[in-house]
């Protein structure tokens, strides 16, 4: 069922992707898309969008030797949403502009549910707590094969935190957006990008103009 995010006319529009998905390249032409249009856009991204949810998405992204608990990064990545959310999203949209974040909550049930395992009711309950309803009214996944994602990330040189994770991890997180696009299906867009630039365009085009011009 699609929620509204209740902020009058200012849409909230989510990324999401799988490694290598191309979504740094895909957010170029958003920008130019909406540009066009002249309806002003706030790009940010997650974890991360603030100072503050930036250090945090420091934290999270950098390799390290010691193991970091799936607990904490869970807990971590909300405690950035919470930040970025209060800081930047909610008082952009309440004046009217439109927000389109790079990653959001979809992320975290992929990753922290369906890549580390951490049960989802968990998850919800951190959800309801830090966006108090707030859900996308748009969400574009990039979708991969995953180790054609893995190569094409992987050939942009070092590799983060989550990037050196096994296939299986990124298996187990590619079926959680895939389940979650037949649940939400109102709200998101399946988009493949292993196809030529100018053939994804078109697609990310077609859904955009379904979106913004009904
Ligand atoms: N995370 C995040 C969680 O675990 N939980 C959460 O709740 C949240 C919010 C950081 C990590 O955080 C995790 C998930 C992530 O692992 P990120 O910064 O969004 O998230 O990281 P990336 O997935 O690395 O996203 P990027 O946008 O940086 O990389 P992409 O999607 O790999 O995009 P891009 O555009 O750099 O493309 C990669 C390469 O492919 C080429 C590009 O030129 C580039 O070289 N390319 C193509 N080549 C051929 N054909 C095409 N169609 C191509 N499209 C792109």
């Amino acid at each position: 069922m699609k929620q509204k995010n209740n902020m009058g006319s200012a849409k909230f529009i989510t990324l999401e992707g799988m490694e290598g998905a191309g979504k740094t390249t895909c957010l170029k032409f958003i920008r130019g898309y909406f540009d066009a249009l002249e309806i002003p856009l706030l790009i940010t991204r997650e974890p991360g969008g603030t100072p503050f949810a930036e250090e945090i998405r420091s934290l999270l992204l950098s390799p390290r030797e010691e193991k970091v608990s799936d607990e904490v990064e869970l807990l971590l990545m909300f405690a950035a949403r919470a930040q970025h959310l209060e800081q930047k999203i909610m008082p952009a949209l309440q004046s009217g502009r439109w927000v389109l974040s790079d990653r959001f909550t979809d992320a975290t049930y992929a990753y922290q549910g369906g890549g580390r395992g951490i049960d989802s009711a968990d998850i919800e309950r951190l959800e309801q707590m830090v966006q108090k309803g707030l859900q996308p009214d748009l969400t574009l996944f990039l979708n991969i094969p995953i180790e054609i994602g893995l190569a094409r990330a992987r050939g942009r040189g070092e590799l983060d935190r989550f990037e050196q994770q096994e296939v299986d991890f990124f298996e187990r997180t590619r079926d959680v957006y895939l389940q979650r696009a037949e649940q939400y299906a109102s709200r998101f867009v399946v988009i493949d990008t292993n196809r030529s630039l100018d053939d994804v365009y078109e697609s990310i085009s077609q859904a955009l103009d379904q979106f913004v011009k009904g």
